[in-house]
């Protein structure tokens, strides 16, 4: 028993890039009761919605809890010395190039750093790239380009001290949370002008005072007429900068039309951004993303330059990163273009400097393959050991299926994860164990360059290990064992940190030597702090004092040529744009696990405008065919003007663990920016037609289950797990097909007419299962189905209504509270309720996280106009 309260740990959220402090207190059974850290500088005690539902993703259902070869359990010795093995053998045979790591900016940079180290300087290849080139890849070219360095230049405070902030292809609302309500209370207290570009209405609008529905990929031809602008205003100042007139030559033959917009809409940004010496252009996937996503970075940044907004306080160009350790890779050069400690791979000197630092064997000498090229590379027999680590990349690469097949046609495929079952994890020879957020220890850097400690605060689950230990274990076995000797991440940290030394003595901005002699003490002890820290710089703003990392010291401005995205076909005439919802992350394997997370929204969907769902004949509810020259995936169609005509919207998040046809980067070309070899993952040329169903479901049962039929996507309840599910033909056994436990004796209710079979697995008075079919979209409470799960019930369940006692909540609004559109809509009638504020008061709701506060809005706004 454990009669004392343990005290909390101090440790960082893994999910998004605003890297908030958690403080998480073990409550002795194997869990923690999670809250935010109010010491934290990103997050001053706030959570949103994802991390305050940490405490849900832990414990050991589905991890992976040994080393597996071959589908069998292994011995970790084992499965170490047959990754080594195959790997030096592939080495010795095809040379360096022959192998690859595929690694993820969710590891932490010690994990990084070895990974890094193992490929660059002992194998001798640059054939490491990682997810962050489907993530950030973008703005490293861009910032490199411009500014001689990857350097992020602001810092979170200058979203407050802003008087306009831009949010240009970000849904900050719903993927940046925590910092998205920092600017919320900003704009409450200084009124805070907020601009959101985005060809769709996220739920970021509802704090613009100004939403430009931007044509797609038109973000450079924008920046482009504001530069001209600028200088038309006479707003531009002598700031250090190179290539200023020919950035202004292409400027000014940028035509507006390019943009969608209207006159007055495109005037007033034009304005409202030269109005503000105190602005600060935020951006994200909307512009990373793109088969011209650097020169939309270079572009954005060139406005920024030419009047000096940049580097003091509340202003300066800001890309919001994505996962919690992206800016971490980047600093240990976990990109394959990249060397380390943000060093030039094709710098001679700074090269020699790394390799002698590492007493380096075998350094590489070029570039490696950047993911895309990659995977190409595996597909064709030339890449015969991969080694994928902390990412899924059998979902979330473009071509996904092509992908997948590469890497299950691959020789020898190692894939290190928490979990045992993921769409990638099913393709490895061997699977390696590795211990999960809670159970490691580490650094990440978030995005405004604060590195903060991730702390062990469980013990591992199974036999997982750490990934820095895994990948130093196979490098010892290698024929490395000095390079590869630390005991602890605090000592892989300190050996970092003396390289950046090195690297800032060669004019690196990423310095922090200070941590060069860190002892395990320090480490355990070190609280979040801001890099560069050195005896030459220390935290604070870049490129105020107008001081760049190129050769001349000046800032370069690039003359930018407005790329149009590649035009859609007749035959697959729609533009499909895919990104998050507000509860899941990426691929869901942690996410999924939380009932919580899953309420919001626990089903794959396609965006689609009235107009065109009307001309398809697709009816809201039903199911939308979606299909690319690369793929097809079935979506449940939700009509909406938030996107425009043409432009349809899907979420990435659904795999074929959770809803197999439900990937949406099946359809995703593999085009790829040709600056940073990032794919645009938001402009798949799609065709659209209705799904024929033949009949459509909705399924619940009190243990987990795998439905047969062609269309399903499950997710977690409180009580066990629901499904929704749909096919083309009716099946022999609804319960073989809806992957219920075909023995069971069901309650079962059929009404003909209707097109209508109910049935219910009751055990002992408790409800287990239950199964809704319909030739129609199931209309059903989800929500009171769901509550009586495991519950005592009788044969009412198969009505299917909510008892009059029993009020339905309807679909989940304020995840934290776990409070309902029904309520929420029946509080503001009956309350008279006029503000979130209001709501707040009344129920709670939209009080803790905040994430819900937009969806407050719209629901007032419905309750008064109705
Ligand atoms: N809830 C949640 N939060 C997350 C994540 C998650 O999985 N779930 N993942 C994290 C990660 S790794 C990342 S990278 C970030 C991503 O964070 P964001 O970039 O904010 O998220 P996305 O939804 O990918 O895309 C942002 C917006 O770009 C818009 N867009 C599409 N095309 C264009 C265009 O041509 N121009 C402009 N201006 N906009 C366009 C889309 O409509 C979309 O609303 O989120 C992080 N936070
Ligand atoms: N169409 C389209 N595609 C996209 C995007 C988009 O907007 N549109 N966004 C892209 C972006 S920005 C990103 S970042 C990617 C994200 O895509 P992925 O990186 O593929 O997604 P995750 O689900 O985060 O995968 C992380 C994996 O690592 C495992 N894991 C978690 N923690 C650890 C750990 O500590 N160690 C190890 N070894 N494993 C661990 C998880 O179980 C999971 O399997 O998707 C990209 N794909
Ligand atoms: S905003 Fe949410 S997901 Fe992002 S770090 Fe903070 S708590 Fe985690
Ligand atoms: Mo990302």
């Amino acid at each position: 028993m454990n009669m004392h309260a343990a005290p909390a740990i101090r440790t960082t959220c893994p999910y998004c890039g605003v890297g908030c402090g958690v403080l998480a207190t073990p409550d002795g059974m194997g869990g923690l009761a999670i809250a935010g850290d109010p010491d934290h500088p990103a997050n001053r005690g706030r959570l949103c919605v994802k991390g305050s539902a940490l405490g849900e993703t832990l414990g050991l259902k589905g991890r992976l809890l040994t080393p597996r070869i071959h589908g069998q359990d292994a011995g970790w010795d084992q499965a170490l010395d047959l990754v080594a093995r195959r790997f030096s053998q592939t080495i010795a045979q095809h040379g360096p190039d022959s192998v690859a790591m595929y690694v993820s900016g969710q590891l932490l940079t010690e994990d990084y750093y070895v990974a890094n180290k193992l490929m660059k300087g002992f194998v001798g290849s640059a054939n490491i790239d990682t997810n962050s080139r489907l993530c950030m890849a973008s703005s490293v070219a861009g910032h490199r380009r411009a500014f001689g360095t990857d350097t992020v230049p602001g810092l979170y405070e200058d979203f407050e001290l802003a008087d306009t902030v831009v949010l240009v292809g970000s849904n900050l609302a719903w993927c940046h949370p925590v910092l998205y309500q920092r600017l919320v209370a900003a704009r409450e207290t200084r009124g805070t002008k907020v601009i959101v570009i985005d060809p769709r209405r996220t739920a970021t609008c509802d704090i613009a005072d100004l939403h430009l529905a931007l044509a797609p990929g038109a973000d450079a031809a924008l920046f482009n007429l504001l530069l001209a602008h600028l200088d038309r205003r006479g707003l531009i100042r002598d700031f250090p900068v190179s290539g200023l007139p020919e950035a202004l030559l292409a400027a000014r033959a940028t035509s507006p039309a390019a943009t969608g917009l209207s006159h007055s809409d495109l005037q007033r940004f034009l304005e409202m951004w030269s109005a503000s010496e105190r602005v600060v252009t935020v951006y994200s996937q909307g512009i990373n993303q793109s088969d011209s996503g650097a020169d939309k970075v270079n572009a954005i940044l060139n406005c920024h330059l030419a009047t000096g907004r940049i580097g003091r306080p509340g202003m300066g160009p800001f890309s919001v990163t994505g996962q919690p350790n992206a800016m971490g890779g980047r600093e240990v050069g976990g990109l394959a273009n990249m060397l380390a400690c943000h060093l030039d791979i094709e710098n001679a000197a700074h090269r020699a400097a790394v390799a002698d630092f590492w007493a380096a064997p075998r350094m590489a000498d070029k570039p490696g393959l950047k993911a895309v090229d990659m995977f190409r590379a595996v597909e064709a027999g030339r890449i015969k050991a991969l080694w994928i680590v902390c990412t899924n990349p059998a979902v979330s690469m473009p071509e996904a299926d092509r992908v997948a097949r590469a890497i299950r046609d691959c020789e020898f495929v190692v894939v290190s994860d928490m979990m045992a079952q993921t769409d990638t994890t099913r393709l490895a020879h061997v699977l390696l164990p590795a211990t999960g957020w809670g159970e490691k220890d580490g650094t990440v850097t978030n995005s405004e360059r604060r590195i903060s400690r991730q702390r062990r605060t469980i013990p591992p689950a199974g036999q997982a290990r750490d990934d820095w230990r895994i990948i130093a274990d196979v490098a010892r076995r290698m024929g490395w064992a000095d390079a590869f000797a630390w005991q602890t991440p605090a000592q892989v940290f300190a050996e970092h940190a003396a390289l950046s030394g090195v690297a800032g003595e060669l004019g690196s901005d990423f310095d922090i030597s200070d941590h060069a002699a860190v002892s395990t003490d320090e480490y355990d002890a070190l609280q979040p702090f801001l890099w560069p820290q050195s005896a030459r710089q220390r935290g604070g703003r870049f490129f105020g004092n107008g001081r760049f990392h190129t050769p001349d010291g000046k800032a370069r401005m690039l003359a930018v040529t407005p790329r149009t995205p590649a035009k859609v076909t007749p035959a697959h005439p729609f533009r499909l744009n895919t990104g998050r919802v507000r509860d899941h992350w990426h691929t869901m394997t942690r996410s999924g696990m939380s009932p919580r997370l899953s309420r919001h929204i626990a089903e794959p969907f396609l965006e689609i405008h009235p107009s065109d769902a009307a001309h398809l004949g697709l009816a809201p509810a039903t199911l939308a065919q979606v299909e690319s020259p690369h793929g097809r995936a079935v979506l449940r169609v939700l009509v909406t003007d938030r996107v425009a005509p043409g432009h349809p919207f899907a979420p990435i998040h659904w795999t074929g663990e959770t809803a197999p046809s439900g990937r949406v980067d099946a359809l995703v070309p593999a085009a790829v920016d040709p600056v940073s070899g990032q794919p645009a993952l938001k402009s798949a040329a799609v065709a659209i037609r209705p799904y024929a169903a033949a009949w459509y479901g909705f399924a619940v049962s009190a243990r987990a289950f795998r439905p047969a039929c062609d269309y399903w996507a499950v997710a977690a309840l409180p009580g066990g797990y629901q499904a929704e599910l749909a096919g083309t033909e009716l099946p022999s056994d609804w319960l073989q097909a809806a992957g219920l436990d075909p023995s069971a004796e069901p309650l079962t209710l059929r009404d003909d007419r209707r097109g209508l079979l109910r049935m219910a697995v009751l055990r002992e008075g408790r409800l287990r299962a239950a199964l809704f079919v319909s030739d129609q979209p199931v209309g059903l409470s989800r929500s009171h189905v769901a509550a009586a799960l495991g519950g005592e019930c009788g044969p009412d369940i198969l009505a299917g209504r909510a008892g009059d006692d029993r009020p339905d909540e309807g679909a989940l609004v304020c995840a934290c509270l776990g409070i309902g559109v029904n309520t929420i809509m029946r509080a503001i009638a009956t309350g008279r309720l006029v503000s979130v504020e209001e709501i707040g008061r009344a129920l709670g709701a939209g009080t803790n996280c905040g994430s819900c506060r937009p969806e407050l809005g719209t629901l007032l706004a419905r309750a008064t106009a109705g």
